[in-house]
């Protein structure tokens, strides 16, 4: 007798094949077929998250260290909760499959008024708004649950962004009707990636220079070492923004520094705004946040883009060009006689005696110390991420931050997905303490999983890139309620976690040295100064006008 398969159990056995072995979510009744598939799965962990908005920015961690993740929510109230995070997870092109249990199809049918609903028998929808926060999406039943799967997998791939699942819970039990398809791997047109490498190579070659911008994607694709073969091929100096800070080891000869308009080094600068060809390798993102407030001067007539499935030179476009084909088109070049060479900076040096407080300055040489090969770090949107940054981190230490969404929050559930994703390396999260009140509750989950993250919490009395980016540092909209941070561990079920509240680098330098020993995960708040900003940040003081626009 064949054995019939549910098409629950169909859907979570083909996400694992993507290589997704745990799914973030929060259950809910209409989503108890999916949530009971992943529970007798033998393949896929279920993770239950405080909420579905963490589930959400967890999962998004995950794809970016997994290139796939599996969110589940239950419909109406469970899944409007994770839209932020699935809209972020499009911005910054992660691959989330949001999979969601929808009220039985029996039910929608007679429009019956039910829970999650508003009351007037309409059931379509949020299908619209979750759809709207992902690239394509399906609306599942037995008969097309094979083929539909295989589109959603399909197009998702191709973008690298989330695909919306939504499944009416009578279905989710209904055996799944067999279908003879096959899945659709994204690959280039060949012809269209030989114009695309005859046109490229003829700009290289007419190109008095040439600087290399390794994108994002790269990182979300997981192209990092393809892309570093082709930048060695092409022999010219790279650069990145903060988005894409350490895709390629910022101690690589071939590194001209970080490229953030006017507060680049300006050796960068020239490099990067003075070259006669930008060969943007994903499609940077140039937005106000890694351009110093806009303050980039780059002639995007010079830009080749290499996106993920397109070429665009000018106003020409070739389509159906893969990224990870065109870097190992490039890796195949002739090396360059005479590569880039610079110099690697280092790291910066230690300051500041143990009895000093804590400054920014003394702070961020310190991290650098701190972090090693093997370590992902992930960094909050505010003043965190923007005065981390410029700072040269090791050889082989991750980097993952939200930039261009930024949604505060992010990085304490991310930095959990993230952990789990890859539990053989160390996961560092550095947050304000203010972007952590949105999200802490999850701080539970590490412990519960045996996520054992590094967390350090900077306590500077509020929302400290908020306060900059006023006129007015003092509006009472900025300050928080001042919790007992370091009690949250224990509170959250983590009790055997180290924790330090510190406010010297004496007290800090022997914190991250315990965190650095510590088997089980570590918690650290750092008090530092109401108004102690990075120089990025006093820069963006200095520009208001650039980042929001003059007053009509
Ligand atoms: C979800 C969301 N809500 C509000 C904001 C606006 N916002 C940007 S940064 C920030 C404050 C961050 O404060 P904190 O984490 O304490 O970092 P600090 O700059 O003080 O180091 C706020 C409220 C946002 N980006 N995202
Ligand atoms: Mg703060």
């Amino acid at each position: 007798m064949v054995k019939t398969v549910s098409v629950a159990d169909y859907i979570i056995e083909r996400l694992a094949t993507e290589g997704i072995n745990h799914c973030f979510g929060v259950a809910g009744d209409y989503v108890f077929p999916i949530c009971d598939a992943v529970d007798s799965s033998a393949k896929v962990k279920w993770i239950g998250c405080a909420n579905e908005l963490n589930a959400s920015y967890a999962a998004d961690g995950y794809a970016r260290i997994r290139g796939a993740a599996m969110l589940v929510t239950t419909y109406g109230v469970g899944e409007l909760s994770a839209l932020n995070g699935v809209m972020g997870a499009k911005a910054e092109r992660s691959l989330v499959f949001h999979v969601v249990g929808m009220p039985s199809y029996q039910h929608q049918r007679l429009g019956k008024i039910a829970h999650h609903t508003l009351g007037h028998g309409v059931f379509g929808n949020f299908v619209d708004l979750s759809a709207d926060a992902a690239c394509c999406h399906a609306v599942i039943n037995p008969e097309n649950c094979v083929l539909e799967m295989e589109r959603v997998i399909g197009e998702a791939r191709r973008n690298n962004q989330p695909a919306y699942i939504a499944v009416p819970s009578d279905y989710a039990r209904s055996p799944v009707a067999s279908a003879d398809v096959k899945p659709i791997a994204p690959r280039s047109n060949e012809a269209a990636l030989q114009k695309a490498m005859a046109t490229i190579t003829e700009h290289i070659n007419n190109a008095k220079s040439v600087v290399a911008f390794p994108a994002y994607t790269i990182l979300r694709l997981g192209l990092q070492k393809q892309a570093q073969k082709a930048i060695e091929a092409l022999g010219c100096p790279f650069t990145t923004t903060l988005m894409e800070k350490c895709v390629i080891d910022e101690g690589h000869p071939q590194f001209a520094g970080m490229y953030d308009g006017a507060l680049s080094d300006s050796k960068t600068r020239e490099i990067v705004e003075g070259a006669d060809l930008v060969l943007d390798l994903g499609g940077v993102n140039l937005n106000d946040m890694n351009t110093a407030a806009y303050s980039a001067r780059l002639d995007l007539s010079r830009f080749i883009t290499v996106g993920l499935d397109d070429v665009r030179i000018g106003d020409e476009v070739i389509a159906g060009v893969r990224l990870a084909d065109v870097l190992s088109e490039l890796a195949k070049l002739n090396p360059s006689s005479s590569p880039y060479r610079a110099t690697p900076q280092g790291l910066a040096r230690l300051t500041g005696s143990p009895s000093d407080k804590i400054t920014m300055a003394a702070l961020y040489p310190r991290y650098a110390a701190f972090l090693r090969a093997g370590d992902t770090v992930v960094l909050e949107t505010g003043s965190t991420s923007l005065g981390l940054t410029p700072t040269i981190l090791p050889d082989g230490v991750r980097v993952e931050v939200q930039v261009l969404w930024g949604s505060i929050g992010w990085a304490t559930p991310a930095a959990f997905g993230i952990a789990l994703a890859d539990p053989g390396k160390r996961t560092v999260l550095i947050t304000g303490e203010g972007s952590h009140q949105l999200t802490a509750n999850d701080v539970g989950a590490m412990g519960r999983f045996g996520a054992n993250v590094i967390v350090f919490v900077l306590n500077n009395g509020g929302y400290l890139v908020e306060r900059v980016l006023e006129e007015n540092p003092n509006w009472t909209y900025n300050d928080l309620a001042p919790w007992n941070y370091t009690e949250l561990p224990k509170a959250l079920g983590c009790a055997d976690w180290y924790t330090a509240r510190v406010t010297t680098l004496g007290e800090l330098d022997a914190a991250m040295k315990a965190a650095r020993a510590s088997k089980t995960g570590a918690y650290i708040e750092i008090i530092g100064g109401k108004m102690d900003m990075p120089p990025a940040l006093a820069f963006a003081h200095g520009r208001l006008k650039a980042m929001y626009g003059d007053t009509p």
